[in-house]
């Protein structure tokens, strides 16, 4: 089997989705750090693999593939043959519905404002935006109560197997559960609480979100 190359930083959300699934699928692949801090996301070598210069950016068989929702499904085909989608239409789409609440709902407030002014703006000698953490804390909600009513959480997402729903939502929930909010945010979502008390003690997740 081919290895595939994965671009980014080890820190990134998306760059953990996709590790998180090569983990579990045994797969062997090499992770080429690529900065989102200092600029190199930006430079012409990356906008030519990535247009949008973000990360993960998958490389393999000479093909270049960007945006995680079309290489995790990818990946699971060639290196854990379809395992993590549901057979099920309905578990299908609930996964992908929970994907999508995640990618459009859940990622901006939770990361980008809570998680970003809360821990990573003091640890750089920042002062948290309080207003825009406050503000953040209702859509959080709504996207955590809307999964919760999708989700089955026994133990994962989506029943007794792993699938990309659940690689997609734990790296959101490790940076998450790192800041006050997330009590307030998961308050009405204890399967949630459940499935994450679970999730978090994978040998994968300790290796790539560590
Ligand atoms: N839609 C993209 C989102 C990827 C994304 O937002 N990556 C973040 C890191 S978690 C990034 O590259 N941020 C750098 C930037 O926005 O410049 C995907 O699903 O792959």
């Amino acid at each position: 089997m081919v290895k595939p190359t994965v671009y980014g930083i080890p820190q990134s959300t998306y760059v953990r989705t996709v590790r998180l699934l090569l983990e579990e699928a045994g797969a062997e692949y090499d992770l080429k750090p690529v900065d989102i801090f200092s600029g190199e996301t930006k430079s012409p070598e990356y906008l030519a693999k990535h247009p949008f210069g973000k990360v993960p950016t998958l490389e393999i068989n000479g093909e270049t593939i960007y945006e995680t929702v079309a290489i995790t499904p990818y990946l699971n085909t060639v290196f854990a043959s379809d395992k993590f989608i549901p057979s099920e239409p309905l578990h299908q789409a609930r996964m992908r519905q929970i994907m999508a609440i995640i990618d459009s709902y859940l990622y901006m407030p939770a990361i980008r404002s809570i998680f970003i002014q809360r821990v990573l703006v003091p640890s750089q000698g920042g002062q948290t935006d309080e207003e825009m953490v406050a503000g953040a804390i209702a859509p959080a909600q709504t996207a955590m109560q809307a999964i919760e009513s999708l989700a089955v959480c026994e133990p994962y997402l989506l029943g007794n197997e792993l699938t990309l729903a659940d690689f997609h939502l734990i790296p959101i929930f490790v940076y998450f559960s790192a800041t006050p909010e997330f009590e307030t945010a998961t308050a009405q979502t204890p399967k949630l609480r459940k499935w994450w008390s679970e999730v978090s003690q994978l040998p994968s997740v300790k290796k790539v979100c560590a």
